[in-house]
């Protein structure tokens, strides 16, 4: 299913929703840095995002050293921000609250 690249007034509307991550305009992406306890609670954080992101058929662009997740969310298909991200970035935030 093609799916659509945000305009600026939907993508900057739904950002504002999303206080805590940061938008790449270089890349049309938003990210943001998890900090955990330690490795185990960042990797645990990891598989219950792997499980979402599969579900969802949407999968993240990650890194983790130690307690530290860093997720970037794009749309390849889109070439840029779409609903997707959005939405996983919604589904992402509700894991740590
Ligand atoms: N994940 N972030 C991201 N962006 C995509 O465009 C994307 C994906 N996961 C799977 C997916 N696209 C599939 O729709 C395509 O691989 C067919």
């Amino acid at each position: 299913m093609m799916v659509e690249r945000l305009s600026e007034l939907d993508r900057d509307e739904a950002l504002d929703g999303l206080t805590e991550w940061d938008w790449d305009e270089s890349r049309d992406a938003i990210s943001r840095r998890f900090v955990f306890a330690d490795f185990n609670e960042a990797f645990g954080f990891m598989t219950r995002v792997a499980l979402l992101a599969e579900k969802a058929d949407h999968h993240p662009e990650w890194s983790n050293v130690w307690n530290r997740v860093d997720i970037v969310l794009t749309t390849h298909d889109a070439g840029g921000l779409s609903a997707r991200d959005i939405d996983m970035a919604e589904a992402i935030d509700a894991l740590v609250g």
